[in-house]
């Protein structure tokens, strides 16, 4: 049997009253021009949460103009670079002190465990800002020498007006991850939320004007992808788009690109992270890890170790305790405490998920645990474990984005190198073993981003993040996310100047 569902005592009550639900556009919440309204859903109870002003092409347009007005105009980029640094540290101390507020309001709108956002998320979120601020007065080109005896420097300047396009699996994370550098390195945003999930991000940017951020700096866009989001990535006067989504939606991004005016992109997409246990490993401890692995953030996480490689000599003892830590998984309402796993954020992720699930019986994997919806009510999904998975198999090979674990069986580290390596993705992977031969050799071997050993879903601000393949394209996070956010410029002049 699966998981059912705990009734746990202790219901955590945070205060969480949705105070934003208009664009931020220019320093004030304003109506979008058509008038429109989208609903937000409580995953729970597929009950609506909140109607928000729905922004189209047309509020993008007045977005950017903000955006550019802010850039080219406003104190932004050209305050001495001290001045940012305490305007973000402020930010990041606003964040910090309504930590509950915004952790309960991702919970609500995407049906993430309140104690993950809370604990788990919210002091990343405060760290990105404060690790950012602390770069923005450290940003400085080089001095170079010459053949020709010039002298040349290096500036390094923002580049300009900022698109950023986020998803809804970890909304607060993604909005520092991806405002953070931005405006640290003196650009301006125009962010356009996940329409599943676009509350945290409104409070934010309200917190924002409080810390001192100027208006038309941060630009808040609510709506749906082929209009707010599809124009964002379309516009003539926006220099840089930043998306984190599907693989599908990023290369429409780069073609938009391509169409327009060629703004910088970096993606940040799928991916089918192989997890490999290898012969020596302690059972326990990789059942343990690997299921931390794929199931964090109900699947919902796009470096999901959703291909669990296991060793033949451990092989039965491994797919036995998996299927048991995944019946002893505490699947049930996210404002509960104690609870591991809430409901998928809306029907179309749901849907997406059980039909993965039928085309893994169909194809002949052997279903260990799970396998259908939990309850009645809300997108909640029972943890699901496949044993024997083949390579050929549709959910070895695609995303699936939910709590379905799929085991395969090898004997080789040659083989479970090249068997890993054979997808489209190459986000991330992860190596359990005590053998340091095996994980210098397998670690070199994968094609991946971030390759985590005896250790799993490690976000230090400070890594860079990102894909090989169709995983992505350009590194968040980190020094490396700097270099996205600024334009060099070399300045070269004559060692001795001419008199005129
Ligand atoms: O993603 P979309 P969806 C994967 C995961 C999931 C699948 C589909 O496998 O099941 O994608 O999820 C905006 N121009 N990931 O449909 O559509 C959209 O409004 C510009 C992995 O939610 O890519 C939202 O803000 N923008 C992933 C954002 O893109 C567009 C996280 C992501 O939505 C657009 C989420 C367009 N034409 C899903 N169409 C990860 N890498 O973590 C949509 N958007």
């Amino acid at each position: 049997a699966a998981a059912a569902e705990k009734e746990l005592e202790n219901p955590l009550k945070p205060p969480v009253e949705i105070k934003y639900t208009k664009l931020l556009i220019n320093g004030e919440f304003v109506d979008s021009k058509s008038g429109k309204t989208f609903a937000t859903h409580d995953p729970r109870t597929e009950e609506v949460i909140a109607h928000l002003s729905e922004g189209d092409a047309v509020d993008i347009d007045i977005a950017v103009k903000a955006a550019r007005k802010a850039f080219d105009e406003g104190p932004w980029p050209r305050m001495p670079a001290y001045e940012r640094v305490n305007i973000l540290n402020r930010f990041a101390d606003l964040l910090e002190k309504h930590s509950e507020e915004l952790a309960a309001l991702d919970a609500w709108d995407s049906g993430k465990p309140y104690e993950q956002a809370l604990y788990g998320e919210m002091p990343g979120v405060v760290r990105n800002f404060k690790y950012f601020a602390g770069w923005a007065d450290k940003i400085h080109g080089r001095t170079i020498p010459t053949d020709s005896g010039h002298f040349a420097y290096t500036l390094h300047e923002p580049v300009g007006v900022c698109g950023q396009i986020i998803p809804w699996n970890f909304p607060m994370v993604m909005f520092a991850w991806k405002v953070a550098p931005a405006l640290a390195c003196g650009n301006t945003v125009v962010l356009k939320t996940a329409e599943q999930t676009p509350l945290s991000a409104l409070r934010a940017g309200a917190l924002a004007l409080e810390a001192g951020i100027p208006p038309g700096v941060l630009n808040i866009v609510s709506g749906y992808g082929e209009t707010a989001g599809a124009a964002l990535t379309h516009h003539m006067d926006v220099d840089k788009v930043a998306f984190t989504g599907s693989t599908e939606v990023g290369k429409k991004i780069l073609q938009a690109a391509g169409k327009s005016n060629l703004k910088k992109v970096t993606l940040e997409l799928g991916g089918k992270s192989p997890f490999i246990v290898c012969e020596g490993a302690d059972v326990d401890k990789a059942v343990e890890l690997s299921h931390f692995a794929l199931f964090f953030n109900q699947g919902e996480c796009c470096c999901a170790g959703s291909r669990t490689f296991v060793h033949e000599k451990v092989y039965d003892e491994f797919v036995e305790k998996a299927k048991e830590r995944a019946v002893k998984r505490v699947v049930g309402d996210p404002f509960k405490s104690g609870v591991e796993q809430g409901p998928q954020v809306d029907k179309e992720q749901f849907n997406k998920i059980l039909g993965y699930i039928k085309s893994g019986q169909e194809q002949g994997a052997r279903l260990l645990t799970g396998g259908s919806r939990l309850g009645s009510k809300g997108y909640y999904i029972q943890p699901t474990v496949f044993a024997d998975v083949q390579d050929h198999h549709q959910i070895f090979n695609e995303e699936i984005f939910g709590p379905v674990q799929s085991v395969t069986k090898f004997s080789g580290i040659d083989e479970v190198i090249k068997r890993a390596n054979r997808t489209q993705f190459g986000l991330a992977a992860g190596i359990f073993s005590n053998d340091v031969n095996e994980i210098n050799t397998i670690s070199r071997g994968l094609r991946a981003g971030t390759v985590w050993v005896n250790t799993y879903n490690i976000y230090d601000t400070s890594l860079p993040f990102g894909g090989y393949k169709q995983s992505g394209l350009g590194r968040e996070k980190g020094i490396y996310a700097l270099e996205n956010y600024t334009e060099v410029k070399t300045v070269v002049m004559p060692m001795i100047n001419p008199a005129w």
